[in-house]
């Protein structure tokens, strides 16, 4: 199959408009430092030097825990163990069981060293000057979070997970999109050793690279997450590592993994599970326990806790954060834009 490789745009980090997001950063930093709000340095939390070639899987950060997203914010009140996070996973490109994404060799050879350092990111289509940015410029800049998210996969299950990242709109500040950009377009790494890139068959012939889209107000809302880390580790290949984003109010598909590209566009995007199922997933995609999917009910869901058995739980509107988003929604029919 045709693997896209992005332009080489020629443009140094150094051009980029969003130095003062870094200056704030180092400032909000030290501000939480002296205020002792900062999470203590402890051996496990440790400034990495950009300055070296590291490898970014075992690459610590420095963050600060977002105080707004408490674990006793969560429903239920607890996080889901990392063995389980790390252990079930929906990654189709290394095949369809969720135990394979974790024990696959061929996501260690995808994701080794030289091909995460240097990862980079291109954003292109409709902005005034596209960019291509190192992932270590891309962490070096951004201010670095830790939110509890919970998170609910279209098939019915969810888990509570501490995200590390930042917000997709501070990433996408380094940009000036024209005003004909109206969606934005993700797309996911694709390589010749992907098990389902090899052999489509393994994931039912979906063409690759998985891609995704938001509109723009999507993108730019606040919970929007560019996730870097989980469990105060560097994301794993299973997990989307480097950086993949986290939409918690959508269900888990539009969550896309390993982000290579970035496109603001005019029209609303082709997304791989639309074009593959136009019928079963739509573009919002928001969870919403009134429309059930055409094969099982989404009223419900499983949530994998600490307990043996999964806890049955009811599903919210916007899983929980209507809040910050239904005003994005007022006025349309949330049962034919499902
Ligand atoms: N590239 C890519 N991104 C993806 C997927 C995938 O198969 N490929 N699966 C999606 C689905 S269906 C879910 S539920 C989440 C799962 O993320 P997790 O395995 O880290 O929990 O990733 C989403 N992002
Ligand atoms: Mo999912």
């Amino acid at each position: 199959m045709l693997i896209k490789r992005p332009k080489s745009y020629d443009i140094k980090d150094s051009d980029l408009t969003s130095i003062e997001n870094y200056e704030r950063r180092e400032s909000i930093m030290k501000a939480l430092a002296v205020g002792g709000l900062l999470v203590p340095l402890t051996s496990s939390l440790y400034a990495a030097s950009t300055a070296e070639k590291s490898d970014f899987i075992k690459r610590k950060f420095i963050y600060s825990k977002d105080p707004h997203f408490p674990v006793s914010a969560l429903t239920p009140p607890s996080l889901t163990p990392e063995r389980k996070a790390e252990t079930y996973n929906n990654y189709y490109e290394f095949g369809v069981q969720k135990e394979d994404p974790s024990s696959s060799a061929a996501a260690k050879e995808v994701f080794s060293k030289a091909k995460l350092d240097p990862w980079s990111v291109v954003i292109d289509g409709l902005v005034e000057k596209p960019v291509k940015l190192s992932l270590e410029t891309i962490v070096a800049k951004m201010p670095l979070v830790e939110r509890n998210y919970h998170f609910r996969c279209v098939e019915a299950w969810s888990m509570n997970l501490p995200y590390m990242g930042f917000r997709l709109k501070d990433l996408l500040a380094v940009v000036k999109p024209l005003s004909s950009a109206k969606y934005v377009h993700f797309e996911t790494i694709v390589d010749p050793d992907m098990p389902a890139v090899k052999s489509p068959g393994i994931a039912g012939g979906i063409k690759f690279p998985y891609t995704e889209g938001l509109r723009l107000d999507e993108a730019y809302n606040d919970l929007t997450l560019m996730a870097i880390g989980l469990y105060g580790k560097a994301l794993l290949p299973q997990n989307g590592a480097p950086l993949r984003l986290i939409v918690p109010w959508k269900y888990g598909f539009k969550s896309i993994k390993s982000i290579v590209r970035i496109s603001f566009v005019d029209k609303l995007p082709s997304t791989m599970w639309v074009s593959l199922a136009s019928d079963e997933y739509g573009f919002y995609a928001n969870v919403n326990p009134n429309v059930p999917h055409p094969r099982w009910s989404q009223a419900t869901e499983n949530y994998i806790g600490d307990s043996f058995f999964n806890e049955r739980i009811p599903t919210k509107m916007f899983n929980g954060y209507g809040e910050e988003v239904a005003m994005m929604y007022k006025g349309m029919d949330l049962t034919k834009n499902f």
